[in-house]
């Protein structure tokens, strides 16, 4: 069969224009509530509509996701693979301010250009129930989640550090803050105490660890997500202070080593500090307060490897012994942490260890064994439970694990202590002073009260304004819109609520709106809710694992306690896609100049080859570069399948009469293609099916029945070459819902051929072995044969020939 690189006729810009077309008037991937076939739901992380368009990595994902969509279809699922836009945020607003142009006009812009450029790469979405989380009858339910958790007391007001810059006269997200200073202008940021809104995620801290264990997620993430949940089981110890009234508490995680205790150290910021310091330390310690108050908890704890601190001159006095010890202020004790105030022990914490040798204090050992010693720091370090105690009173012979509950249990007993949990989680600090997001559905009366708008009277629609940049002061813009501000709920003159909630508070829902879209009276119909949720496998980048992923499950739960949702989990299985790097193996940056445009590539080779392309670079979930000599290969692929089906752009090229070989390469092909589908190895896949192309070619070509098969199976893949070929075969309704192709499984059984093994040239036996075998598995199998092992023995192989489908000869030593 001839394959000349002259023969045109894959067409692929009309081809894939027309069948786009098609798809949106036939409405073709319409999900269909409570139908009767099993459901399946399909979500990719819902893109924010940037300035600069859709990138590679987008396109990575969403195909990722396209392919399942299109596939499980196939597999007779009633599928829902939904689309919106996460369009609140921070990059709207600066662009905003910088070009004077409106963040709703921006947004509609950049949604407009991100719809063009999905619809161009046949991506299957169900575009009737598109979202946009910017839309009042979307956000107007944000705000509804937001009163029930107001309602339930999980939202509350508190005074908390926001990071503020005087020289921009504003409060800064964490993402515009790189080293203690502002991302623009790099002018120093402090962090200052005003009143917030918090959400109470803490509450759910227990469940949010647990319940990650039903979950098929990528344990890298799930780890991820313990980690940032961070739960510490320990004891709280109180420390009373010498000669005062007053005590502290401590949270430690070794209260077998009570006995080694040393020093105290609290945060600087611990309320005690004002009370106990002695007036020789007054001032040092203050001005060290100072100082620490301009760093953030990161760099408190990563800064510096010397443990900095200052001496508040009290003592506070050991539970079990009453010696006295030191009390200090070092801000390698953070505020928000445990109690604030840590027992230090430098014979077995590397931190309290270096701060030890820093200012001269005893290091006392109390564990026998089970010990690392770094000698060139003379660090000791403890593996827990594997110790016995020493120099430790009434535990002394314990093992640490058993020391561990009996010092816990001795501070019950003595009214000085108890076990105890605690989490590294914090409270979600959920407002911002900003323009662009959602308003709270909250007035503040005249005297200070906190009232929560009714339901029926939601949205409380964002004003349209032309000033949105930065007051200059804590307030945020939308505090000088006093035409806004003051308003009267129930006859009484009352105060809005002024700050806007966090980018994040949309994406913590939208998942339940695309089941119900355009629902006036409810969020959603809650039978539609219990139909399709949970989300069955949920695709998107792995930078989202601990804010948006935990977020998400979060406002989930509260949902779920509240009746309001059947499953305590949205998603079910997550997939991260990797990284594409660019070409240089660098990150894809416009500085460096290696951004690979989509837009560009589809016109140069159409979206059928891109698809496949950015399937076939490598396993799905790992980092990869770009290559564009690779798509030349891909395209070239889809034209040497397109000749060997038609001929001349008219007629079929398929034969009459099939060729058995070839029948059972197909039934092999579909059978990985179909479980490697389901198990998202999509490049695997592809490399199966570029085989039999190229076995076909060789085999003399395809009957139209076989090509029917191989066109459903690459269907999912490259969407518009497989419709247009399958017209071609003489169909003439769409692909889409089509089962995917059967085979026969006789025809797998892998076929065994028969290999000569030669030792230095000469013909010492013969092996069967299967066709497919790889030339390590051939080797090892001539190894193992009795005649070779007898002919090796005594000497070394020099060398290993392989010849497939031919021979094995061992090549020995003189
Ligand atoms: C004594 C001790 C001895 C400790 C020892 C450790 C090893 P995780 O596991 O991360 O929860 N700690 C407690 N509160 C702190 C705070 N606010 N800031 C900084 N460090 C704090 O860590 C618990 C341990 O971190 C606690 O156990 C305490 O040091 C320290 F051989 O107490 B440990």
């Amino acid at each position: 069969m001839s394959d000349s690189p002259n023969a045109t006729g894959y067409r692929f810009a009309e081809i894939e224009a027309r069948w786009q077309e098609y798809w949106q008037k036939n409405q073709s991937f319409k999900a269909k509530d409570f139908a009767s076939k099993p459901k399946y739901y399909i979500l990719d992380m819902f893109p924010y509509p940037s300035g600069s368009g859709l990138h590679v990595g987008h396109v990575e994902g969403y195909t990722a996701s396209d392919i399942m969509s299109r596939f499980k279809r196939m597999q007779g699922f009633n599928v829902l693979h939904p689309m919106g836009w996460d369009a609140f945020g921070l990059p709207a607003e600066q662009y905003a301010i910088k070009t004077n142009t409106h963040p709703r006009v921006s947004t509609a812009k950049n949604i407009a250009t991100y719809t063009d450029q999905l619809r161009r790469l046949g991506l299957s979405y169900d575009w009737q129930r598109e979202i946009n989380t910017t839309d009042p009858q979307y956000y107007r339910w944000t705000q509804w989640i937001f009163s029930k958790l107001y309602a339930k007391g999980l939202a509350y007001q508190a005074e908390m550090a926001v990071n503020w810059c005087p020289e921009l006269g504003t409060v800064l997200a964490d993402e515009e803050v790189v080293d203690g200073k502002s991302e623009v202008g790099s002018f120093p940021v402090e962090r200052r105490k005003i009143k917030q809104w918090v959400l109470r995620i803490t509450e759910y801290a227990e469940r949010l660890l647990k319940d990650l264990e039903g979950l098929d997620w990528p344990e890298s993430t799930k780890e991820m997500q313990r980690n940032w949940i961070g739960r510490s089981e320990g004891c709280y110890l109180d420390f009373a202070v010498d000669g005062s009234d007053s005590s502290f508490r401590v949270f430690t995680t070794r209260q077998d080593t009570l006995w080694g205790v040393s020093f105290c150290v609290l945060a600087p910021e611990h309320p005690l500090v004002a009370a106990i310091v002695s007036d020789s330390q007054r001032d040092a310690v203050s001005s060290y307060a100072t100082a620490s108050a301009r760093k953030s908890n990161l760099e408190r704890l990563t800064q510096s490897k010397v443990k900095s601190g200052v001496a508040t001159g009290a003592f506070a006095l050991h539970p079990a012994t009453k010696r006295r010890l030191p009390i200090f202020v070092a801000d390698y004790v953070l505020a928000d942490y445990g109690t604030g105030a840590v027992m230090g022990v430098p014979a077995h914490d590397a931190r309290d260890h270096e701060f030890a040798l820093n200012h001269g204090l005893p290091i006392v050992d109390v564990i026998e064994d089970g010990r690392t010693v770094d000698t060139s720091k003379e660090v000791h370090l403890v593996a827990i439970g594997k110790g016995r105690m020493k120099n430790s009173g009434f535990i002394n012979g314990l093992s640490t694990s058993e020391a561990l509950l009996e010092v816990a249990a001795w501070a019950e007993r003595e009214g000085c202590g108890q076990g105890a949990v605690t989490y590294r989680l914090r409270d979600w600090i959920f407002s911002r002073q900003r323009y662009w997001g959602e308003p709270f559905p909250i007035v503040h009366d005249e005297s200070g009260n906190t009232v929560c708008i009714k339901d029926e009277d939601l949205p409380v629609l964002l004003p349209e304004i032309d000033d949105f940049r930065p007051t200059g002061t804590f307030a945020p813009p939308l505090a000088t819109r006093t035409e806004w501000v003051n308003t009267v709920v129930d006859g009484k003159s009352v105060r809005r609520e002024a700050n806007i909630m966090p980018q994040w508070a949309g994406s913590c829902w939208y998942y339940l709106r695309f089941l119900d879209p355009s629902n006036d009276d409810a969020a959603w119909d809650k039978d539609k809710e219990s139909y399709w949720m949970p989300v069955d496998l949920y695709v998107g980048g792995v930078e989202h694992a601990n804010l948006h992923l935990l977020y998400a499950r979060f406002w989930h739960k509260v949902l779920f306690d509240a009746g309001l949702v059947s499953h305590p989990e949205p998603f079910k299985r997550l997939v991260h896609p990797g990284i594409i790097l660019g070409e240089n193996n660098e990150k894809m940056s416009k500085s460096k100049g290696n951004v690979v445009n989509p837009n560009a590539v589809v016109a140069q080779w159409g979206a059928d080859s891109l698809r496949l392309f950015e399937m076939f670079l490598g396993p799905i979930e790992q980092t990869k570069p770009w290559q564009t000599r690779g798509i030349v290969g891909i395209h070239r692929f889809l034209n040497r399948l397109w000749r060997l089906i038609i001929k001349d752009d008219k007629a079929l090229a398929c034969i009459v009469k099939g060729n058995h070989q070839l029948e059972q390469h197909l039934a092999r092909m579909l059978k990985k293609v179909v479980e490697d589908t389901e198990a998202m190895q999509f490049n695997t896949a592809i490399a199966a099916m570029m085989e039999f192309v190229n076995a076909a070619y060789k085999l003399g070509g395809l009957t139209v029945e076989q090509a029917e098969r191989l066109v459903l199976v690459l269907s999912p893949y490259a969407p518009h070459i497989a419709e247009e070929l399958w017209l071609r075969l003489g169909h003439s309704t769409s692909l889409v819902d089509h089962p995917l192709p059967a085979y026969d499984p006789k025809l797998i059984v892998a076929d065994t051929i028969s290999l000569a093994v030669m030792i230095d040239g000469r013909l010492r036996g013969k092996i069967s072995v299967p066709a497919d075998a790889s030339r390590a598995e051939v080797l090892a199998l001539a190894r193992d044969q009795e005649f070779t092992k007898r002919y090796l023995a005594g000497h070394k192989v020099q060398k290993e020939i392989f010849v497939p489908g031919k021979i094995v000869n061992f090549v020995l030593g003189a």
